[in-house]
């Protein structure tokens, strides 16, 4: 069976935020920011899940209390507040998503790549929202030039070009091997490897950490996976 195309996929999004939720995820929370990189991921698979949520903005990221980011001692967002407690990090949350959730959808997890190409892509795409973090933080703080900021622009850029080379493949990968969407008759699918690569190209853009023009097949995926109405939903901005 031919896989749905962008369009279908898009309106099957329009149902899944009809959907009724549990009354359970009711009671949950993001905290987080309207313009983090981690944070979209976790709001993207709240959209995605139909899992409702309050969100609660961190208002400094410079500060040093851990009360300020929902008591996540390494002082980092997002973090999901639940009656069972909170989760700290974007995977967790995301997995605890999943089974807050009701929605029959399909999700490929990192652990899921058995194969160097898509366990490669997640780990750059992973590591490069890390070193963009460090990159922005850096600028936030005011930190001068040094050899090892330099290091950390050549991993970004060096990390994108790979992933603009080998992002159809493993596109195709992941749909092949991972996550056999024709196997899927009617049902929804999702991969963290899609959505952490989506928040990344589209974060570098708004906040102009590099220029992503010239990184055309990322480009073309990000305008994919853009169709979806849970990445319309959650575009970055600045929370005031
Ligand atoms: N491992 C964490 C990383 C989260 C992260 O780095 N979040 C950024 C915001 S997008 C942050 O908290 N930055 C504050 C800092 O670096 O001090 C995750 O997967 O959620």
């Amino acid at each position: 069976m031919t896989p749905p195309t962008v369009h279908q996929e898009a309106m099957d999004q329009e149902a899944v935020h009809q959907q009724t939720v549990p009354a359970e995820a009711a009671a949950v929370t993001l905290v987080g920011r309207s313009s983090s990189v981690f944070s979209r991921v976790a709001r993207i698979f709240a959209a995605e899940l139909a899992v409702a949520h309050g969100f609660r903005v961190v208002p400094d990221l410079l500060s040093r209390e851990p009360g300020d980011y929902a008591g996540n001692p390494a002082l980092r967002l997002p973090v999901l507040e639940t009656r069972q407690g909170a989760w700290f990090g974007a995977l967790s949350i995301c997995r605890q998503l999943r089974r807050l959730s009701t929605r029959p959808v399909a999700v490929a997890w990192p652990e899921d790549f058995d194969q160097p190409l898509l366990a490669n892509a997640q780990e750059l795409t992973l590591q490069a929202m890390a070193t963009e973090v460090t990159l922005i933080m850096n600028q936030l703080a005011g930190s001068g030039e040094s050899a090892h900021q330099r290091k950390l622009e050549d991993s970004l850029l060096g990390s994108l070009g790979w992933l603009d080379r080998n992002v159809a493949l493993a596109r195709e990968a992941l749909a092949r091997d991972a996550l056999p969407r024709e196997a899927l008759p009617g049902a929804r699918w999702l991969s963290y490897l899609e959505v952490t690569l989506f928040c990344l190209v589209t974060h570098l853009e708004f906040r102009s950490v590099v220029p992503t023009a010239g990184y055309a097949q990322l480009g073309e995926f990000c305008r994919d996976f853009g169709e979806r109405r849970s990445a319309r939903d959650t575009s970055y901005r600045f929370d005031t």
